[in-house]
């Protein structure tokens, strides 16, 4: 097989990016090694920067999202026997924030691959990027039992952190920067009302997010300890729990239900540097990942392909590769800025082990500065509002 572009990975840094690069008429192939069902079905993000939102509405993914998609100004933060802020990115930035779940984003771009009968090959097995250090790149894997190559002009690596892109790249050209979190957050999904607002909360308990996919479909966090299993939780715990680190009038709003999803993730920080080998570029969380606690990690990867398909357009439009010999500068500066924004905000609402009583008034301390000074409520909103993109 032949094409321009081949992608690896079928998550929404992969479709996303086959979609834009299709508007620029850009032919790829994505390889994706699970079944489109299981990439359909996995719950993630939530939350999306109106800058992203907008992209995904030049990208012609903006229907759905317009109509079930639900816009708001901020989120707010609670700790425990404190008054209550607003992250108000409305009044501070001009600019919404919306919550419209990843299924919906994943299923809109299988929608649209779809319409445009777009090459999408899912079950490819052992995936490997070849030649990507000459201008010959090419890619094999199996499918079927069957042996396959893609020829192509360029490799485009999205496929999550535990993908084969970035592990191809030789570790004399590429470093890591990492942090791990000595805690995961267990998510639940819940035909129950949601809350009216996004609520962070810090407690001695541990941290907590209220969030939601739809008017019925709310999406609940807590903090919990490394080596926690799904089995600790039973419903009645999860609930239990999640009401003790609310403050009572936000407790007595939280509907509870049966839970329909119930997941583990662990919280870590890692950035790669730079997110490119050669003719191998890396987009999404293939090049990076951060805590979800920002609520970044899709927003960067839809940020990565907008960047990554600009450069790949002026480069067969115009001839021209200041776009991609740019690419990983200009990506990382924004990937820098939501890693440190994430890693900021981790450590603001989280509890952990072995935090002494004096790190435990510095964050209350921090708490109460952010709940008053109109200054630094104005840092925080733009931060979580997203950086604007260079060059827009
Ligand atoms: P994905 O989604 O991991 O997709 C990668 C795809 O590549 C495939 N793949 C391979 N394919 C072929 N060959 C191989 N060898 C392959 N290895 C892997 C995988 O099967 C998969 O389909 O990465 P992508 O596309 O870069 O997208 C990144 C986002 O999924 C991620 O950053 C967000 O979900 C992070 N995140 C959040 N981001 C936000 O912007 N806002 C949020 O509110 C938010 N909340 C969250 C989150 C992530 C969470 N978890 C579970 C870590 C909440 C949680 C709980
Ligand atoms: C979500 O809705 O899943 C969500 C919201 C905010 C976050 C993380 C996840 O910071």
């Amino acid at each position: 097989m032949q094409t321009q572009v081949v992608i690896i990975g079928g998550g929404p840094a992969g479709m996303l990016f086959a979609e834009m690069l299709h508007q620029a008429g850009i032919d790829s192939i994505v390889l994706e090694q699970r079944t489109r069902e299981y990439v359909q079905g996995r719950i993630r993000a939530g939350l999306l920067e109106e800058g992203s939102v907008h992209l995904l509405r030049a990208t012609g993914l903006g229907a759905r999202l317009d109509r079930e998609g639900h816009p708001h100004h901020g989120s707010m933060i609670a700790w425990a026997g404190r008054s209550r802020f607003f992250i108000d990115t409305w009044k501070h930035t001009g600019r919404r924030m919306t919550t419209y779940g990843q299924t919906e984003i994943q299923q809109d771009l299988f929608d649209a691959a779809d319409r445009r009968n777009a090459r999408f090959i899912d079950e490819a097995l052992d995936v490997r990027p070849m030649d990507a250090a000459t201008d010959h790149p090419y890619v094999t894997f199996n499918k079927n039992g069957e042996a396959f190559r893609i020829d192509c002009d360029f490799i485009a690596g999205c496929d999550g952190f535990h993908g084969v892109s970035r592990a191809s790249i030789p570790l004399s050209a590429i470093k890591f920067f990492e942090k791990d979190y000595p805690f995961g957050w267990l998510g639940v999904l819940s035909e129950t009302p949601r809350l009216p607002d996004v609520v962070y909360a810090n407690h001695p308990r541990g941290f907590a997010l209220a969030s939601g996919r739809n008017p019925m479909l709310s999406r609940y966090y807590v903090q919990v300890p490394m080596g926690d299993r799904i089995e600790d939780w039973p419903d009645e715990r999860f609930w239990t729990e999640l009401k003790a680190r609310y403050p009572k009038e936000i407790a007595d709003a939280i509907v509870t239900g049966p839970t329909i999803e119930k997941s583990i993730a662990p919280l870590r920080s890692f950035v790669a540097e730079p997110m490119h080998y050669g003719r191998l570029f890396l987009a999404g969380d293939a090049a990076h990942i951060v805590p979800p606690t920002g609520a970044k990690g899709l927003n960067l990867a839809i940020s990565d392909v907008f960047y990554l398909s600009r450069a790949l357009t002026t480069h067969y439009r115009d001839g021209t590769d200041a776009g991609l010999d740019g690419y990983s500068s200009t990506a990382l500066r924004r990937v820098w800025s939501a890693a440190r924004f994430s890693w900021w905000m981790t450590q603001l609402l989280h509890r952990f082990p072995g935090m002494s009583d004096f790190d435990q008034r510095a964050q209350e301390s921090e708490l109460d500065y952010l709940s008053v000074s109109v200054h630094a409520q104005a840092s925080i909103a733009e931060q979580y509002a997203g950086m604007p993109l260079e060059g827009t």
